[in-house]
């Protein structure tokens, strides 16, 4: 079997990771110090006691109330630069980066405030890092999607140097086709588009992210498995989905890793990726959740080679970007 090392070393391409998901609870407390926020936590015993969860939303309180200590472009920047530095010791070669602007804009922070302090660390991924990176900003479905389309508007005026938007946050009651005039703008200007579906949500908002958002890779996607004809869709048209292992065992989507349906769904002949999604949260990065196949599935060289492939041809890079990482 493949060691640890071995694992570390295989170049890896994350496509789905949230930048705040990255937040550690040491660098929560060095920021709430540095900004003089008072933190409901004693210490960070007490804090990290805050990390079982029981479904999405028990997760997504914490995730949120967490945000508090993000206040300026250096601390977005100082959590940008910590994940990069962590991605690159995981073997990360290319990782397209969510940010959720309104989970920021919502508490008074500007979303210039936030783009920036993520920005000006992502472009100098490769020179200082030696990954290529990008920035999808995600709108939160529970929130109004006339919001959702006034920061898109507002990202476009200000150029934003963003590559695509996706869609988060609580799933269950907010259905993509909500969403159809953000995703047509976002179209209209050239943007990427993906939308989680399919992670506490049934099929059809899968299908509907595919049909009314047009997406063109579909974030977690697990639950297609319950409709043979999204299954056979997905298979056909190749549509990447970005699975999350820890993720799916931590907010109980899944009930252990070893019953989690990614060998099946490769099985399948589903175009899977993995990713680390909110590693601060889910107890690992790219390389750990790479590791837990092995350990689990005992999979490969050849299979852990075969997902990064799958990833580098989902990822939104030109042919030449690509090339090296083949
Ligand atoms: C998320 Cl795991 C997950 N699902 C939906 N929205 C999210 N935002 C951050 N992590
Ligand atoms: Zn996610």
């Amino acid at each position: 079997p493949l060691t640890p090392a071995q694992v570390l070393a295989l170049p890896k391409v994350e496509l789905h990771l949230h930048i705040e998901g990255t937040l550690e609870p040491e660098l929560i407390l060095r920021l709430a110090e540095r900004n003089g926020i008072r933190l409901p936590w004693a210490d960070l015993a007490d804090l990290q006691k805050q990390y079982e969860f029981t479904d999405l939303q028990s997760f997504l309180t914490l995730y949120y109330a967490n945000m508090a200590v993000l206040q300026t472009p250096a601390d977005f920047a100082d959590l940008t630069r910590a994940y990069l530095a962590r991605a690159k010791a995981a073997g990360v070669r290319h990782a397209e980066v969510f940010l959720d602007p309104q989970a920021h804009t919502v508490r008074g922070v500007s979303l210039a405030t936030c783009i920036n302090g993520v920005a000006e660390v992502l472009e100098q991924s490769e020179a200082e890092f030696g990954l290529t990176s990008a920035l999808i900003v995600t709108f939160l479905r529970d929130r109004p999607a006339a919001e959702a389309l006034a920061m898109l508007e507002e990202l476009i005026e200000m150029e934003a140097p963003i590559e695509g938007i996706g869609l988060d946050s609580a799933e269950v009651g907010h259905p993509p086709a909500d969403f159809v005039a953000v995703y047509d703008l976002a179209r209209a200007h050239g943007l990427e588009c993906v939308a989680h579906a399919g992670e506490e949500g049934p099929p059809e908002y899968v299908w509907q992210a595919l049909e009314l958002l047009q997406v063109s890779r579909i974030d977690h996607g697990i639950r297609s498995l319950e409709d043979e004809n999204l299954v056979n869709h997905l298979v056909e048209r190749q549509i990447a989905l970005t699975v999350c292992p820890f993720s799916n065992v931590r907010l109980r989507v899944v009930d252990t890793l070893d019953v989690h349906p990614l060998p099946e769904m490769l099985a399948r002949g589903l175009a899977v990726t993995v990713n680390s999604d909110d590693p601060a949260y889910f107890g690992g990065y790219l390389d750990d959740n790479f590791q837990a196949l092995v350990t689990t599935f005992g999979f490969t060289a050849a299979d852990l080679a075969a997902l990064s492939r799958t990833a580098v041809h989902a990822a939104f890079l030109t042919e030449d970007q690509r090339e090296p990482l083949l």
